[in-house]
């Protein structure tokens, strides 16, 4: 079974989501996110520069959640949640799938790391990456002109993992969304899977107490 090295509310929570949606059967082990625990030697022979998530599938280990993704829809989908890779569709899937963790979630974990950091904040900086993050969820609104998700009629892996950024989003910068996208995270998160990852992720919260 897959393991999944998780704290609550990180990047895990994409990996969960994928399998929930797919009914792929995961275990969670908990993380402690403080700092300390992360600069262990414990965890950084786990992770190489100390970060979570980690996903192990048996003697496999693996950091990066989007690459976590992208095996398990290879090794587990059976073509679900992603177009056929031969189809042109699957270029754009890619696409939007490593946008969300290399373009639009990057400016929100900095935002996190800056306020780790310093104290008091620099406004300047955290509007700066308020502002990148909001330049992203524009591109999602214009991407979802007209259609439910990213890629038109069929649900993949990458609105799932947007998706989880959008929380993020809603919680550093928690500006009204653009319609487009107000009506994209309203039907991702109606989803019952939606329901069980927010659960498994508290309940992971729960296990640290
Ligand atoms: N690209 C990596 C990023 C991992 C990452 O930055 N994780 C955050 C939590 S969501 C973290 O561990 N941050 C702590 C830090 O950067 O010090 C991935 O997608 O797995």
């Amino acid at each position: 079974m897959l393991k999944i090295y998780h704290s609550p509310g990180t990047r895990g929570f994409r990996v969960m989501w994928v399998c929930e949606e797919l009914g792929v059967p995961y275990e969670i082990q908990p993380v402690n996110f403080s700092v300390e625990y992360r600069r262990t030697a414990e965890w950084r022979a786990m992770h190489p520069v100390s970060k979570v998530p980690v996903m192990d599938d048996g003697d496999l280990r693996m950091h990066e959640s989007c690459a976590m993704i992208q095996y398990i829809l290879a090794r587990y989908g059976n073509g679900r949640l992603q177009p056929a890779e031969g189809d042109p569709a699957y270029a754009h899937f890619l696409q939007w799938l490593w946008f969300s963790e290399s373009t639009f979630q990057r400016p929100l974990g900095e935002i996190t790391n800056h306020r780790r950091e310093f104290s008091p904040e620099l406004p300047a900086v955290v509007a700066e990456m308020k502002a990148r993050a909001t330049q992203c969820v524009d591109a999602l609104d214009e991407a979802l002109a007209g259609r439910p998700y990213l890629l038109g009629d069929q649900m993949t892996a990458a609105d799932l993992s947007n998706a989880y950024v959008l929380r993020g989003y809603a919680r550093n910068v928690g500006v009204p969304l653009p319609a487009n996208v107000q009506r994209f995270w309203d039907r991702m998160t109606a989803l019952p899977s939606y329901a069980r990852v927010v659960k498994a992720d508290a309940d992971t919260g729960a296990r640290l107490k």
